[in-house]
């Protein structure tokens, strides 16, 4: 299932803190780490950090680890695939701007422990949020689709979804599914 025929394989980055031990804030929250993009496909919205597996990559997973690195300055050390999440557009834009084959077929890494120092970079401007804030977000600052996995996510489970998207971001129809392995 992780590499199917004629679909373009991608990663995404999902960096979680455990709350607690800071007192220099209010809540025990969980936080993440997350990137508005500030350029190219899904420019303006808070996403985790990742982007295409190329041929040079060893794995899916040195291909997340690489992108989390290039756009966050951060080198992931425990990197767990949580979800599949597969993406079909039927609008000539995103063709344009993802000249690569549709679908997508998007892996989701959770880490929780990572070396380095955050930076900006010319893709990511990173923000560490509240996990339950994260929902303040889903008012179109973010992908439609992450509103709907986000809660397996958070809440530790493995999913597999399929997304239609029109004219690019809006989100036409959706499966879903929590299962046992990926
Ligand atoms: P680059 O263009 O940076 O790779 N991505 C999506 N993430 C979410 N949450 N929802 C979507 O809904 C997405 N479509 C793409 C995958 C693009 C990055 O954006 C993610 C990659 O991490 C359609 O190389």
């Amino acid at each position: 299932l992780s590499r199917r025929e004629g679909h373009k394989l991608l990663t995404l980055v999902l960096f979680v803190k455990s709350g607690g031990g800071d007192s220099s804030r209010n809540s025990h929250s969980p936080r993440v780490l997350l990137g508005r993009k500030k350029r190219g496909f899904g420019q303006g919205f808070y996403n985790g950090f990742g982007g295409k597996v190329e041929a040079s990559d060893a794995s899916i997973l040195t291909a997340a680890a690489r992108e989390m690195k290039e756009e966050s300055g951060l080198v992931p050390t425990d990197l767990a695939l949580k979800g599949v999440l597969t993406f079909i557009w039927d609008d000539a834009e995103a063709e344009q701007s993802s000249p690569n084959a549709q679908p997508w077929d998007v892996h989701v890494y959770k880490c929780t422990e990572c070396e380095g120092d955050v930076v900006e970079t010319d893709e990511m401007a990173p923000v560490w949020m509240d996990v339950d804030k994260v929902p303040e977000l889903y008012d179109g600052r973010m992908w439609e689709d992450d509103q709907h996995w986000h809660p397996l996510f958070f809440a530790d489970k493995l999913f597999r979804g399929t997304f239609h998207f029109e004219k690019t971001t809006v989100l036409k129809h959706f499966t879903l599914e929590e299962v046992s392995e990926i």
